[in-house]
């Protein structure tokens, strides 16, 4: 084959190099941002063309590498790309999926009914993000290889001979000029491999990472698909006395197809996940509507059968049938028109008469032929019913107090002047002392301080009704302005930043995951929109003389006592923020020009979601496995 490098540019070609050189000067109209989430979508993109291999079935094995030297190497065993020339471009198909901005599968042909993509956009965006990428496809019994720097050919078009193999390799280092950060999260990228694993099922995706010394290596493969999922998700909570395997679903309609399973555990949460051509559609839409509608239909017909309704106007609500239900709902279709925000909410308005009719035969036909699993149901959603009519009456009369009203400020906050969101800020601090030195250290101008005593209700275990009588978590509410669940305005927040202040010990950790459940659970859009903070209190204090300063960890306060001389130089651990005087809680934690925030993220659902069933949910022994695996923390915490 000829070396593409040494030849002279025609008009396709610069063509080609000024599409991709849009991608590097717009990066985010093709990847979403640059930063650590844009990193991912690299990943993303190139893994959904061996899905799509999958889906057209050709490919049933994935593998996915990190490499030490930070870059990420993708394998399937499908049919490869053919190499032939391509008719238009005079390029080989190969370079043409590197190059061309918006060619890949999509315009493949017949097999890509439903190939997705957020962006779809795919391989040629993957290459302009990144510093170096080479290719290896084994097409049909012979091997090619090409390889790329920033979008450009550094090495064309070439045959290395005959293979056994088949399916292409693509290896990538993404850009740093171009992203913010280049170190993949091995976390976040196993959580979205596992997803594609459960809704593609029987298609094994093995994930190694080779950046540790000792490489470790997932092998992701469900043969039960979409009910493994709900398996899986169910997996730390309690559904044996209500129904103990998942209900499953399906239906097919031309191109059109639907699978779900469902399943409900004994907590008061909702998990429902969708999905429009594999994308996660978390603004929902049309898919989720069809199923919602029709779910509560069915269940409503089975109360009045059953006679859990007495009253003949009234109905079990949506809310109400939907607690504690795990269920995932995936649809196939083509033409998916995505919408929203993030462009993830299925627009495809013939997809939710779809829905509802497939779920209402179907899910009919099974609670008819499993009575006690249906009452079972039937029993929680009554339960549901009542705790939501006792919240409204709590409500209402914790509204009548005016505890509610944004005119009724609870007694022991200290508020600040200003009434700006953007600039106030609100501190949740642990204990009436630490509350104190935070009150007369404050920038009052604002800077809002609410002590809290005691354990907060643990959300996890409690239903709506329980929280609008609580007396640590109404004040909470009461201060930051804008009401919870259902109710939940975030246009009348009343601080821009709700910054958790609790001591740097076993306890303080307590009262932050107990304060971030009840976040997690009951006012998420706060998390989602980044108002929640967790204040970074120093662990010591290293003084000689007049001379002070803050450690933040061991290896600082270390440094420190050299820096003064070692001699006659004391450090003291904090035990907690009472310890502190007012300047010095100012000027360690409050100060916004020397303090350090954490702000808390929801960068993965999901895997919160987890941690909080594990750490607030009822079975007690994956708690004690995560605590022991995290117990570094622990006693980091609590030395
Ligand atoms: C590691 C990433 O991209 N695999 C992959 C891509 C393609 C095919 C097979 C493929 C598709 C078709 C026919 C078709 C693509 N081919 C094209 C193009 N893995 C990865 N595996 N034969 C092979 O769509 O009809 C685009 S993507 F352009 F050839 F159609």
């Amino acid at each position: 084959m000829e070396n593409k490098t040494n030849m002279q540019y025609d008009e396709n070609q610069i063509q080609v190099l000024e599409g991709l050189e849009a991608v590097r000067k717009r990066p985010g109209m093709y990847i979403g941002s640059t930063s650590i989430r844009g990193l991912h979508h690299l990943v993303y993109e190139i893994v959904d063309n061996s899905i799509d291999e999958a889906l057209a079935g050709h490919c049933d094995e994935i593998t996915v590498v990190l490499h030490p030297d930070g870059s990420c190497s993708v394998k399937d065993n499908g049919r490869g790309v053919p190499s032939a020339l391509n008719p238009k471009l005079g390029l080989p198909t190969p370079e043409v999926i590197f190059t061309v901005l918006h060619a890949g599968g999509k315009f493949g042909g017949e097999g890509y009914a439903i190939s997705g993509g957020l962006h779809g956009v795919g391989a040629s965006v993957v290459n302009a993000l990144s510093e170096w990428l080479i290719y290896e496809d084994n097409y049909n019994g012979e091997k090619f290889t090409e390889s790329f720097e920033r979008g450009k050919v550094v090495k064309g078009f070439e045959k290395l001979g005959k293979t056994d193999d088949n399916g292409l390799y693509v290896r990538f280092k993404p850009d740093a000029e171009i992203f913010d950060e280049v170190v993949f999260d091995y976390g976040v990228l196993i959580n979205r491999l596992r997803e594609q694993a459960f809704l593609n099922a029987g298609v094994k995706i093995i994930f190694r990472d080779e950046r540790e010394e000792e490489p470790v290596e997932n092998v992701l493969h469900y043969e039960g698909g979409v009910i493994s999922f709900v398996e899986y998700l169910n997996s730390l909570k309690h559904c044996e006395n209500i129904n103990p395997e998942p209900i499953y679903i399906t239906g097919k309609k031309g191109m059109t197809s639907l699978e779900i399973a469902l399943q409900y555990n004994d907590t008061y949460n909702e998990t429902l996940m969708t999905f429009a051509n594999n994308i996660n559609t978390v603004e929902g839409g049309m898919h989720e509507m069809g199923f919602k509608s029709a779910l509560a239909k069915v269940m409503n017909n089975f109360a009045r059968k059953y006679n859990f309704l007495k009253e003949a106007d009234k109905n079990l609500s949506g809310e109400d049938v939907r607690e504690g239900l795990c269920a995932v709902v995936s649809v196939k279709l083509q033409n998916a028109q995505f919408e929203g925000q993030t462009k993830t909410k299925l627009g495809n308005a013939d997809i939710r008469s779809f829905v509802d009719s497939v779920v209402t035969e179907k899910l009919t036909e099974f609670m008819e032929e499993n009575p006690s699993i249906c009452k079972a149901i039937l029993d929680k959603s009554l339960a549901a019913a009542r705790a939501r009519e006792a919240a409204r009456k709590a409500r209402e009369l914790t509204r009548r107090k005016g505890a509610l009203e944004s005119g009724g400020l609870p007694g022991k906050l200290w508020d600040c002047q200003e009434r700006n969101a953007e600039v106030t800020e609100l501190y949740l601090v642990e204990g009436n002392s630490a509350g104190g030195s935070a009150k007369d250290g404050r920038n009052s101008k604002f800077q809002a301080i609410l002590p809290m005593r005691g354990k907060v209700l643990n959300v996890e275990k409690s239903r709506l009704d329980k929280i609008y009588s609580n007396t640590q978590l109404i004040p909470i509410i009461q201060a930051i302005g804008c009401g919870i669940g259902s109710e939940l305005d975030i246009s009348k927040l009343r601080y821009g930043k709700i910054i958790i202040m609790a001591d740097a010990d076993v306890d303080g950790a307590h009262i932050q995951i107990l304060l971030l459940t009840f976040f997690f659970r009951h006012m998420k859009k706060l998390i989602e929109d980044g108002h929640i903070y967790l204040a970074q209190p120093p662990l010591f204090k290293v003084f000689k003389g007049k001379q002070v300063r803050y450690a933040f960890t061991e290896e600082e306060r270390d440094i420190y006592i050299k820096e003064l001389g070692e001699k006659n130089v004391e450090a003291s651990r904090y035990k907690g923020l009472g310890e502190m005087n007012p300047e010095q809680l100012w000027e360690t934690t409050m100060n916004p020009e020397t303090r350090t925030l954490l702000r808390v993220t929801i960068d993965d659902a999901l895997k919160a979601d987890e941690i909080f069933s594990v750490l607030m949910g009822e079975k007690v022994e994956p708690r004690r496995e995560f605590i022991e695996q995290n117990a570094v923390y622990v006693t980091n915490l609590d030395v």
